[in-house]
This record gives C-alpha cells, structure tokens and sequence, in this order.
C-alpha cells in the first residue's frame, strides 16, 4: 500500500521536474510572433570607440542569420525585428531613437572588448539546465569588424549567429569538448578512438602539430598509453567538402553544416555538454520540446516572410525618480526612518555622476518634494537628501505617486523613454491596476521596492512589464533589506566604471556594552568614493566607533558625519584612493539596552583601466510554485573573466520566519553545470511559506582567488582543414600565459542582493519531504586491472542538501538501455556503499561479475541516488569504462614528414 502512494508521489515529482525545465525569460524581452523574433536587443559597450562598421556589420550578420535560422528550423523561426543601443558617448544622429526599457544589462547579445586579450572566441553565457535560456551572447568589436576570422568560426551571419542563438534561446549545448575531445566506440567488434563530434559522419584526420619558428611539421595522433586516447596536442581536423548536414552545436563553420542533430544523426557517445546535460537527447529534440516551438508551425515559405528590420536607440543621461510611500503605516516598524537611511545611501552614494533625480512622496495624494536635479557636485547630493521624507501619515495611492513621478521626469524630457522611477511602498492600494496599462506605455522602468508583509501583491506586475528591478525588505533590522535594495540600483547602461559596488552589508543586535568587530577587505579593483556607513536603531547617540585602516591610521565616532536631525546613521567618507587591506572596525553598544549596529561599505572602481570585481546573484525564476525547487545563481567576475576559489554564502530570507544561508558552490556538482566558471550555485528547497522571499549573497576572496579564462557555450574555433587532400592548419588560437590568467587578484569582500521572488502553493503545517537528492551529474569510471572504479559527487535527501540514503548502480553494453530502461539494467551489489553527506567526492571500486574483460570491451554505469522517504534522483549521466589497447604499430609510415610554410592566418602543408 505504501509503497504505491510512494510510487504516485515519484511520479508527480518527475512531471513537476519537467515543468522546472520550462525556460524563464530573465532580462530579456523577446517576443516570438508568427515564427519571427522581434525586439531582440543587441548592445554596444560604451566603452567602445564610436564605429559605424559595427553597426553595419551586426546588421549583414543577423540578417544573413535569418534565412540560415529559417533553414535550419524547417522553415520555423527567423529575426523579424532587432534594436541596436548605441553608447551615449557616440555623436547623434537624426535616425536614432533613444531607449525605452532596454538597457545595456539586459540585452540579449553584447558588444564588448574582452577582458585581457584573450581571443576573439563568440559565446553565450548560459548556466541553467538543458531547455532554459542562457543570459547573453558575447561578441568582440573584433569578431564582428575582421573578416579573417571567418576561416576559425565560419561566416558570422549563416553559422556562428545561429549556434550561439540556439544556445540563448532554447538551452542547447555544445557538441564538441575541449576537456574530453575524443571517446573509445566499438563497432563491429573493433575499438577505435573518436572525435568528440555531432555526427559521427563528419569526417577527418587526427592530426598533431608542432612548430618552429614559421616552421611547422605535422603528423598523424599518436596513442596516449596511460589514457589510451590520442596524445595531448592532438586535433580533428575535418574534410571542407563533407556530405554530413548536421550539426550547427558541433562544427558550424563547415559548408554542408546547415542542420542541427536530430534522433537520427546524433551521437549519443559523444563525450559533451550537450549529452551530459539534456540527457544524450539531440539538439534538435531539444529545440522540439521549447514552448517556441510548440507555440509556431512552419511557415510555407522558401524564405523568411519579412528581412530584418532594425531601429537603433541612443542611452541618454540617467534620469531617476524616487517615489516614496509615507502612509500612515510607514510610520509603524520604524519604517520612515529606515527608509531615510537607505534612500539617503542611494543618493550620496550609489546614484551615478551626472545623472538627473527628483523625488516625490506619496499617501492619499501626491507631493513633489524635489524636482528634477543633475548630480553635478557632492553638494546637490547633500541637498536632496533635505527633502527626503521623515514622517507619515494618510492613505495610499500607488498610481498618484507614479503619475506624480512622471511629472517629475518631464520636466526635463518631453517623455518618459529610459527614465527609471523607483517605487516603495509597504501598503495595499486595491486601485493599483487602474495605472497598469499607462506604467505599461510609459517607456520608464519601473522599480519596485515592497516593504513589510502588506504591501500590494501586484506590486511586481510593473516592474514584470517595464523591466524593472524587484526587491523586498522585511521590518527585520538586523537584514538590512531596504539599504541592500536601494544599494542595488545601479545604472545599467553597461557604464561599469562609474558604478558603486557594495563591499560589506551586515547587521547585528549588540548587547549593553558589547562589541560588533569585522574586518572589510578593500581590494585594488576599488577604492574611489569609499564610505563606511554604521546605522543604529535605539539610542540617540551613536555607538563608539573605531575603524582602522591598512596603515594602522584610525577613525573614531568622531571622525564620522553624524546627521543632528536623530537618523540614527553615522557616515565617513575616505578621501581620496582608501588603502587596499583590510580595514578592520570595532563598534561598542554604549546605549542603556540592546541594540542592532549595522555596517554597510561602498566604493567605486579604483581606475579606468581595470575592470573591478562585480557579482551577479539571482534565483533561476522570479515566481515560483511549490513543490519545485529553485537554483539560487552567483556571477563573480572581473570584466569577462570568472573569480575562482571564492567563498560565497547566499542569505534567503521569507517574509515569515528565519533566514535560510547556503553555501553556493563552484563545483561542477548539483545545480552547478560547470566547474570553475565563476557561476557559484545550490538549490534552494527550504521554503518556509507562500509570499515574499529576498536574497543576498555575501562573497568572500581570500588570497588563494584566482581568474581564469574561457567561457563555454563558444563557437568552436577549427584548428583547420583538409582541402583536396592538402592539410590546411589555422593560425592557433591566441593562447594567453598562465601569468595572464591566473592572476592573484588579492582579496577581497562583496555583497550582492539578488532581488526577490514569490513562492506560491506551499502547504500550511508541516511539510513532508518531496524533494529527492539531485541527479548525479559528474559520474566517471575507469578500469583499474579487472576492477571498475566509480567516482562522483554525493547528491543531498533533498538535492544538493543533506544525506542520501543508499544508491543504485547499473551496468549495461548500451548507453542508452541504461537512460530508456535504468531498472532493467544489471544491478552492481552496492550493498557497502554508504552516502556520505551532499558534496563530498564518493569513490567505489568494484569487480564486475560475468564480464570478460578484453581489449575492446566497453560497459557503460549510471547510478542513482535514494533518500530516506524512498525518493529517488533522476538517473544520473552515463559514463563508459572501456578497455581499449592501443595497436603496438600506433605511428603509421604512411603520412610522411610535412614542412609547413606561414602563410598570413593560415598555415599551408606541402607534402612531398
Ligand atoms: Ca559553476
Ligand atoms: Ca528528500
């Protein structure tokens, strides 16, 4: 009996995975009407030097892509419509319009230099799960202006457009493998060593390369004995005529590539992301199951319907509008000053040079209490926080406030394009949606701030329509919320160098007379425009400060700004470069009862020249629906280049009830697809009700943090090609010194908030278990004499989190009996295999039974993973253990020795 309602249960579960898969739009506003994509964004840095073959160049790729997409779709999608965001810095022209609600930070596809030259290498940034949508494309001025580079990638248009839109848009992966390029396969009884390819029938030769000077010689792979695979160096280089269509992930650049794989071109042993993610299923398969796909029926056309249009917008100068809730309810929690503390953060600190605010307050009717302002000196900075609100009273009228708002905005534009509004309340306004379709049309974004568990649900639906920012702050003191939020405003304009970061936000209640210590580290990517802001909630005083920087050089209370108006905040500004170290400061409680002390940093970017470290946190959704679980996601970087070996402790906090902290891990495990990526990750299944919940990371480097180049997701670069038999070789990828990057970049101390997010369906009481362990996703096997040795990460009983109650193991000579029919499969006695705790490496050594072990033999192991309520992972990816024994005669006499001359990029092979 019980075990059916168990197996319901399991069921429910594997549908409820499903539904997790469906994409989210995040950033991105694309829409997809009959077949055509429109509104795509693609942005330039405005870093980059006005350059009018950008635009150009962009506009011949997407259009060129556009029939290649259509082609390689069936006839299903193609790009209708592009915005192209042109820097403000470039000289205007009559044709641009200026942005709306786009914005550099959400584009679908930028434009920028890369971080330390390291190649020219498109990508997409894309760290979900297979069918979820990645975050950008990256292309370099470079790629899109030097049309060499077509040899290495294919023509930007009809190849590399199409391959890094399949990976943003419907979560597809790449076919090839840098790591793991090649795989044993047995046919007909006969071993042999593969490419890492998609398909199979693309073919070539497996070829080394080594050079002197200008002088190259080429020879055919020899064997590696100890991985009996090909010999480190060793490259697949493919016919240029070919017969195979497929596939567009693996190596777009060949002419006859115009398909994805489909069921029957894939290649299910292919060592790559694309097997290990979407479960040895097809590209195409994949592009199937979108909501893009079931949502279009092909076109009856031999080409697109319509060419590409394309608008270009302008950024103009920020243009920010507070509109401050001061109901009556404000005044409960200490709501009024808390805001005035936070607000007031906003505008001495974080709001960008040179940008335009007002402010307006709103309850039952509205009130501008400053027009619109330019930041031009710290002066204004200091007068506008004069009209910041310090009281409250009356009702709430959300849309009088926002209408109000716009008024303020126009009184420097004749209309509302890319101006931004940054809405608080903490109160229910039943009239909201009689503004909803104006703040819709408006062309501002909207940003949201609820605070406290009573303000409007319907809060979020402007942000949602006008791409706004979403945060949510409880009444609790010691989180910090509202400072966290308005500190999370920032500029998107892609303008990165002007942009305040946030070190340090942290809070606690102090007893009588006792002490908050801490250190900050400032690291040399920051250090301009620094503040250290301490914040109490009781006394009429301030607590006793000592700060000490690097050099030993102290602050105390007295060096402080402490406003006389009783706000309870104490701010010390550093002039000039604040010292690089660690900045460590002592806070004694001096008032009669406990209090909460807080400490909150903020600096900008030390200099121009070097990007700083920033960090991205969010959840892999904005609402979600109980009982699926969600990703929490960390994106720690310097410029392009991913920060490695940092601590990063994400804080989840609900609207009811305690914080939840997670550890969000790096590790290639788990919610996390890629180690070392500087995309840090955990699942997050603690749901502690329905509503409101907010998340924050804190980041931590300590000197072992290193940076590291390459992103996955790229175009592969070819290494060359055979043409009529003749060896064609690229000039090699332009390789960066280790020095380069792995850089020391020191240490250093962030905090990110990551915005908010709504769980509904939460059952009230108690909650059962319903989340399995996760799926395994790093299984890998070897034989060791005739033994099988497993390794992989422990899963958690509920995902990543926890302890797995037993495993299964099975075996099978087929990779895909093992994904179709896991239970049928040869069960390996795992009756000695104990789960240690989610994260720890597992390692099991076996002999397998009735198996001949011989050269050739393959077996193919998938495990899954049981917690204590009898919930099982998802089978996990299937790994080969082969035995192959390389031929002795592993170096043929038949490609002689070959002398290479340079010619320009490309090497040409003389064989004699
Ligand atoms: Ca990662
Ligand atoms: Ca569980």
């Amino acid at each position: 009996m019980t075990k059916i309602v168990e197996k319901g249960t399991m069921r429910v579960f594997k549908s409820l995975v499903l539904l997790f898969l469906v994409p989210v739009v995040r950033g991105s506003m694309v829409q997809l009407k009959n077949g055509g994509y429109e509104d795509i964004v693609i942005a330039i840095n405005p870093e980059l030097p006005e350059d009018h073959n950008i635009i150009r160049n962009i506009k011949d790729m997407v259009k060129e892509a556009s029939t290649y997409l259509f082609n390689a779709t069936k006839q299903r999608f193609f790009f209708k419509a592009v915005k192209i965001i042109i820097p403000q810095h470039w000289l205007p022209k009559s044709e641009y319009l200026s942005v709306k609600t786009e914005s550099y930070d959400k584009a679908d596809v930028i434009v920028a230099n890369p971080y330390l030259k390291y190649g020219d290498d498109p990508y997409t940034l894309q760290y979900g799960g297979c069918g979820e949508k990645g975050r950008y494309i990256h292309f370099t001025p470079d790629f899109l202006l030097n049309d060499t580079l077509y040899n290495i990638y294919g023509s930007r248009g009809t190849k590399v457009f199409v391959h890094e839109w399949a990976h943003l848009r419907w979560g597809v992966f790449d076919e090839y493998n840098n790591d793991a390029p090649f795989y044993v396969s047995v046919n007909s009884g006969k071993a042999s060593v593969e490419a890492t390819r998609c398909s199979a029938d693309i073919t070539g030769k497996y070829i080394v390369q080594s050079c002197t000077g200008n002088n190259c010689m080429t020879r055919e792979c020899d064997y590696d004995q100890q991985t009996k695979l090909y010999e480190a160096g060793c490259k697949f280089v493919p016919e240029k005529t070919q017969n195979a269509p497929a596939s567009i992930m693996y190596m777009q650049s060949l002419p006859s590539v115009v398909e994805f794989c489909d069921q029957s071109t894939h290649n299910e042993k292919a060592t790559n992301l694309q097997n290990k993610m979407c479960n040895y299923h097809s590209t195409w398969e994949v592009i199937m199951n979108s909501t893009d796909f079931s949502n279009t029926s092909p076109i009856n056309s031999a080409s697109p319907p319509f060419e590409t249009s394309f608008s270009l917008l302008q950024t103009k100068d920020r243009a920010v509008c507070l509109v401050l809730d001061v109901s009556g309810s404000m005044a409960g929690y200490n709501r009024i000053k808390h805001l005035y503390q936070a607000a007031e953060i906003f505008l001495l600190q974080i709001i960008e040079m040179g940008s335009w605010v007002g402010i307006v307050t709103f309850e039952s009717t509205a009130q501008i209490t400053s027009n619109l302002r330019q930041i031009v000196s710290e002066n204004v900075r200091q007068d506008l926080i004069k009209y910041l609100p310090k009281s409250a009273g009356g009702g709430t009228n959300i849309c009088a406030g926002v209408r109000k708002g716009f008024e303020v905005i126009k009184q420097k534009y004749s209309n509302l394009d890319g101006s931004e509004i940054v809405l608080l309340t903490d109160g229910e306004d039943s009239g909201m949606s009689i503004c909803l379709k104006e703040v819709e049309d408006s062309g501002s974004i909207i940003h949201t701030i609820a605070l406290g568990p009573s303000a409007a649900p319907e809060l979020e639906q402007f942000s949602d329509m006008t791409g706004g920012l979403k945060f949510y702050a409880t009444d609790t003191v010691d989180s910090n919320g509202l400072q966290d939020a308005f500190s999370g405003i920032s500029s998107g304009s892609g303008n990165i160098s002007e942009q305040s970061i946030q070190l340090e936000s942290t809070a606690q209640s102090v007893a009588v007379k006792q002490w908050m210590n801490g250190t900050v580290t400032v690291d040399s990517t920051v250090g301009k425009d620094t503040f250290f802001v301490v914040t109490w909630d009781r006394s009429t005083s301030p607590p006793d400060i000592l700060l000490r920087d690097p050099k030993g050089k102290e602050y105390r209370t007295s060096n402080f700004t402490v406003s006389d108006l009783n706000l309870r905040t104490a701010r010390l500004n550093i002039a000039g470069t604040a010292e690089v170290g660690d900045w460590l400061y002592w806070i004694q409680n001096n008032h009669t009862v406990s209090q909460v002390i807080s400490m909150i940093v903020t600096s900008r970017p030390a200099s121009l020249a070097v990007p700083p470290v920033t960090v991205k946190a969010h959840m892999n959704k904005d609402t979600n629906n109980f009982p699926n679980p969600m990703v929490i996601y960390a994106e720690v970087s310097q410029g392009f280049l991913p920060v490695l070996g940092a601590t990063v402790m994400a804080t989840v906090e609900p609207q009811t009830g305690s914080a939840v902290e997670l550890r969000l891990l790096d590790d290639g495990s788990g919610a996390d697809i890629t180690k070392n990526d500087g995309i840090y990750s955990k699942y997050f299944t603690t749901f502690k009700g329905n509503g409101r919940y907010n998340l924050k990371v804190h980041i931590q480097g300590r000197n072992q943090t290193v940076r590291l180049g390459r992103r996955q997701s790229r175009a592969l670069y070819v290494p060359g090609y055979i043409e009529n038999g003749e060896i064609k070789i690229n000039a090699p990828r332009p390789e960066v010194s280790d020095d380069e990057i792995q850089a020391k970049l020191g240490s250093f101390n962030r905090v990110a908030t990551g915005g908010s997010f709504v769980v509904k369906n939460v059952p009230s009481g108690g909650i059962i278990d319903v989340f399995p362990p996760c799926k395994i996703t790093d299984l890998e096997a070897q034989f060791e004499e005739d033994k099988i040795h497993l390794s992989w990460t422990a899963p958690g009983n509920d995902l990543d989190e926890g302890q797995a109650d037993r495993y299964i193991i099975k075996m099978s000579e087929s990779l895909l009996d093992l994904r179709n029919t896991f239970e049928d499969a040869t069960s390996v006695n795992t009756s000695s295999l104990i789960p240690k705790p989610a994260g720890t490496k597992e390692s099991f050594q076996f002999k397998p039974e009735n198996v001949t072990i011989e050269n050739g033999t393959i077996i193919y192991f998938a495990i899954r993973a049981i917690d204590n309520a009898s919930l099982t992972s998802e089978v996990s990816n299937v790994v080969q253990a082969a035995l192959f024994v390389p031929p002795k005669e592993s170096l043929p006499d038949t490609l002689p020795t070959e002398v290479i001359t340079k010619i320009g990029d490309c090497v040409l092979l003389f064989i004699f």
